[in-house]
């Protein structure tokens, strides 16, 4: 396997609306962020990624461009991003921007032309469609609710919003538009920058001719439409194209976010050889806790079992290695935060966060951390649909309770669970007014919990989150074993116990992770010395144990190695 900077750094996401404010107007911007550099190197992220900093009206916070070269006012300047970066260099950091061109805002001057007439030049940088027998081009359903098509009065023709309607496809299968996508790209690369994240990219292309979507929910209006635009036929071209015209002349790093991709794929795409991406964000492990074939998708909350992740995780581990790459993340800004939703958030907080972070991070992949997951940041609970931010969120609500009449608690009880404000409310610095994250009230709140979880707390004390992850980035980067080295999984039905082992060279770890709140006497696989190894690291004081049997506290994790 090929040796490259992006597989031996970790990234670090920030979500600048919610990171730091530097002028005291209640949102986060740039001068914030480059205020908290040092923070980050002294955690010891080596790349960072910023979602969307680009002009935009925020219909989804930045995930809507309406200038693709400008940077969003409330954000700061072109000035302020240039000495950013300067200032993440000078760290021996990088920096990842956010590429969002499945579609863009309405409010870019593409659409404003594109909408004014037929024959607008700009008209086919977006998909226009007559209606079908007075109704949608066909019965396709945002992602976030309701069909995927607008009607636009001016011209009497529908367009395709996969997303809000706020935000237009862009047609790919125009050569113009593309050609826009590769310059704009290499605007940034001159720029400096290390790389993209790229917003839905395996969603570019679509099924031409549009064809409606198979009816698997006979109670609904509009159907989930994937199998026309999911890695669509032309999706590899395109991104080839993109290699050629922009990418290859960099060093860079790429990862394309891919919803419904399924292992066979990301090897593909991520392939050495013959890959377009250097690794993608896969979802499997995302939707453990959801129904995806269900109209609900995400919002149905079902109980997930260790089993079945374990063979989600494997089956990525062992299709990619030798092949492609994997990024690791259990957290980004579309989802809950990692401990309230796989570990104990209340009576084993510090416990399961750091069993949580072993156990991901110690994979074959990039790990990425999201902002504040390094404290342990939770899940919020807002008792007013009003004080929620989220375009999905209150699509969804209006959806449910204002057109269906669903009951309003159950409702309210999937946004607590699921909601994506969830990892948007404000990073927690201090226990200081609003969290020190703002001198003015935020433009969300602040989860009341900022006073026991934040960052100047944990600074001082040893046994902190914080100071955990630190610990655990240090080990990752010390052992190539723990970065290169194949993956192999033990006891695939134990519901209680995550044990994995590495290998590169002679060189094995093993990683061991109780996801329950018992004491547990793990027995260790014979294929793993456990008596001859070395301790790594541990989110318990370590104490000798006889034999190869590990008495695993609740939430316990940990690491060892042994050279052969
Ligand atoms: O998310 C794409 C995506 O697949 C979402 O549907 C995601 O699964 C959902 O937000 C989970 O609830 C990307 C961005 O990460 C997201 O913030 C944007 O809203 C979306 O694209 C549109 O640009
Ligand atoms: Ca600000």
């Amino acid at each position: 396997m090929e040796r490259k900077w992006w597989k031996e750094g970790v990234v670090y996401q920030v979500y600048p609306r919610s990171f730091n404010d530097s002028n005291g107007d209640g949102i986060g911007d740039l001068r914030g962020i480059t205020q908290k550099l040092d923070y980050l190197k002294d955690l010891g992220v080596d790349i960072l990624w910023l979602s969307p900093v680009y002009q935009s009206p925020n219909d989804d916070n930045g995930y809507d461009i309406s200038h693709y070269r400008a940077i969003m006012e409330e954000f700061g300047t072109m000035e302020d991003w240039e000495n950013m970066l300067e200032e993440i260099h000078k760290r021996d950091m990088r920096l990842v921007m956010d590429l969002v061109v499945n579609h863009s805002s309405d409010e870019h001057a593409w659409f404003q032309e594109s909408r004014e007439s037929k024959d607008n030049p700009y008209r086919d940088y977006y998909i226009w469609h007559d209606g079908k027998n007075g109704a949608e081009p066909n019965n396709w359903v945002s992602f976030f609710s309701g069909s995927a098509w607008d009607y636009d009065e001016a011209t009497g023709q529908y367009y395709l919003h996969l997303f809000t309607d706020k935000q237009p496809d862009l047609n790919w299968e125009n050569e113009q538009v593309r050609q826009e996508v590769y310059d704009m790209m290499n605007f940034w690369m001159d720029k400096g920058i290390d790389g993209f994240r790229m917003d839905v990219i395996n969603l570019i292309s679509k099924t031409p001719g549009l064809p409606d979507a198979e009816v698997t929910n006979k109670d609904n209006k509009y159907q989930w439409g994937g199998e026309h635009f999911v890695n669509g036929p032309r999706f590899m071209e395109f991104m080839n194209e993109m290699n050629e015209q922009a990418l290859k002349h960099y060093d860079v790093m790429t990862v394309g976010e891919t919803p419904m991709v399924k292992p066979e794929d990301g090897a593909a795409f991520t392939d050495e050889e013959s890959g377009v991406l250097s690794m993608v964000f896969q979802f499997d492990h995302m939707e453990i806790d959801g129904d995806p074939g269900s109209q609900e998708g995400k919002w149905s909350v079902k109980p997930w079992k260790l089993s079945h992740m374990k063979e989600i995780m494997t089956d990525w581990q062992t299709t990619l290695n030798g092949k492609g790459w994997n990024s690791l993340y259990l957290e980004n800004h579309d989802q809950p935060r990692s401990v309230s939703r796989f570990g104990d958030a209340e009576e084993y907080h510090q416990e399961s966060a750091k069993m949580l972070a072993t156990f991901y991070q110690l994979m074959q992949g990039t790990p990425y951390i999201y902002q504040g997951q390094e404290i342990g940041m939770t899940n919020v609970q807002f008792d007013s649909i009003e004080d929620y931010r989220d375009v999905e969120i209150h699509n969804w609500y209006n959806e449910q309770v204002t057109e269906k009449g669903k009951d309003k608690r159950e409702i309210m009880h999937s946004i607590f669970v699921k909601g994506r404000d969830n990892a948007r409310t404000p990073m927690q610095w201090s226990d200081e007014k609003y969290a020190g994250f703002s001198d003015a009230e935020p433009w969300i709140k602040v989860n009341p919990n900022y006073t026991s979880v934040n960052v100047e707390q944990q600074q001082k004390d040893d046994q902190s989150i914080l100071n955990y992850y630190k610990e655990l980035i240090q080990v990752r980067k010390n052992h190539d074993v723990l970065i290169y080295g194949s993956y192999q999984l033990l006891d695939p039905e134990d519901e209680q116990v995550y044990a994995y082992t590495r290998e590169l060279d002679g060189e094995k770890a093993l990683v061991v992770a109780n996801f329950t709140n018992e004491a547990i006497d793990y027995s260790v696989s014979e294929s793993f010395a456990v008596e001859q190894a070395e301790r790594l690291i541990g989110n318990y004081p370590s104490e000798k144990e006889e034999g190869g049997t590990l008495q695993l506290k609740p939430y316990e994790a940990r690491v060892y190695r042994v050279q052969s």
